[in-house]
């Protein structure tokens, strides 16, 4: 699916999103999951193709006689790592489940609140004029707090600039997917200067003990996205000081039932979680969007409004209204892909019967 406009990262430029969906029919319902991974291992190691390879080779021929997400998720975890894989899966038939109970995404998972406040993410540009009219563009369209992406070279001085332009009062935050070392502790302690809500991994996905070194020498609170894979990592990041807030991507952490036990381990220690984003469609977006509504998530997440990503989703687009997304409410996710424009997107197909 091509983006509306590149996106422009430490790791990489995204211009489309290719993606893996994953259907799942049982004889009482049909269920829907996103595969979060990208078309090439720079975020994290997982990639589309590695993750349709590892579902057929290995995830599906797995599955148990009954579609329970519990069951799934304990099916699935003798296979090392392939998050996205896994969380693409078990999405897939938590959706079924809900489907045939008639439970809402939101309401399994906990929500608290009906609509949920959203940030945006905003890529690496050519200059800051651009980065100014970009950010200033979202600010109109209503997101409530604004994450710039950095790298070095690119960091004080766009984050200086937005916070001249937009003032105190803007909830700003950087995110550097994992570009800096510790020794770039002192030019990110430049950031404190900003009032910045968090700084996200900072450091490579491996170094919680770097992290919490780093944090100890900032006053920017330490977010953690890409080292985070499970309420283990979670639990080790906290006790280690390592991060302060924590970035819940359910696709990275191998999905929903994973993401619901890190936000219950980060309430009990009082850490601040928010949802974070994978450029996805609305059927990814939809159950992100019911889990951003869980009590913990206390700071605006990545779930932007499906324009911010693409001229035509494939479900009915997700709507900014008042800087809020409304949580679907139908069984299941409570969208599905609509079938003219699933069509015309599809590049492949495959069916595996069990
Ligand atoms: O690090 O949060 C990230 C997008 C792709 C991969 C990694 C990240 C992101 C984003 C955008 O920051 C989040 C979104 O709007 O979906
Ligand atoms: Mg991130």
């Amino acid at each position: 699916m091509p983006l509306r406009a590149p996106f422009r990262t430490s790791f990489g430029v995204e211009t489309a999103r290719d993606v893996l969906l994953v259907r799942v029919v049982t004889p009482e319902s049909e269920g829907w999951g996103e595969c979060v991974a990208m078309s090439e291992p720079r975020y994290c190691s997982e990639y589309v193709e590695g993750a349709a390879d590892v579902l057929r080779r290995f995830l599906i021929p797995a599955l148990p006689a009954v579609a329970d997400a519990y069951a799934v998720k304990r099916a699935l975890k003798p296979f090392k790592g392939h998050k996205m894989a896994k969380a693409a899966l078990e999405t897939a038939v938590l959706d079924a489940q809900l489907r045939t109970t008639g439970q809402s995404f939101g309401t399994f998972l906990g929500a608290g609140r009906e609509r949920v406040p959203c940030g945006v993410s905003v890529g690496i540009t050519d200059s800051i004029p651009e980065l100014l009219d970009s950010v200033g563009a979202f600010i109109d369209e209503g997101y409530v707090r604004i994450k710039l992406k950095i790298e070095p070279g690119w960091d004080i001085a766009p984050v200086r600039a937005v916070r001249e332009r937009f003032g105190d009062d803007l909830l700003l935050q950087v995110d550097a997917n994992a570009a800096y070392t510790l020794a770039d502790a002192r030019r990110l302690a430049r950031l404190d200067a900003f009032d910045l809500l968090l700084v996200e991994q900072p450091l490579a996905d491996d170094d919680l003990v770097q992290h919490a070194a780093l944090a100890k020498q900032l006053r920017t609170p330490v977010c953690l996205d890409e080292s985070i894979e499970s309420a283990e990592d979670a639990a080790a990041a906290i006790t280690l000081g390592a991060a302060s807030v924590i970035n819940i991507k359910p696709g990275r952490v191998g999905g929903y039932l994973e993401a619901k036990a890190i936000h219950d381990l980060c309430v009990a220690h009082g850490v601040p979680v928010w949802c974070g984003g994978m450029l996805e469609t609305g059927i990814g977006r939809a159950a992100n969007v019911a889990l951003a509504a869980l009590p913990g998530f206390t700071l605006p997440g990545d779930t932007s409004a499906s324009r911010r990503y693409f001229a035509t989703d494939i479900t009915e687009p997700f709507e900014l209204a008042d800087g809020h997304l409304d949580v679907p409410t139908g069984p299941g996710l409570g969208v599905e892909p609509l079938d003219g424009i699933l069509e015309r997107m599809t590049t492949a197909k495959e069916w595996i019967r069990l």
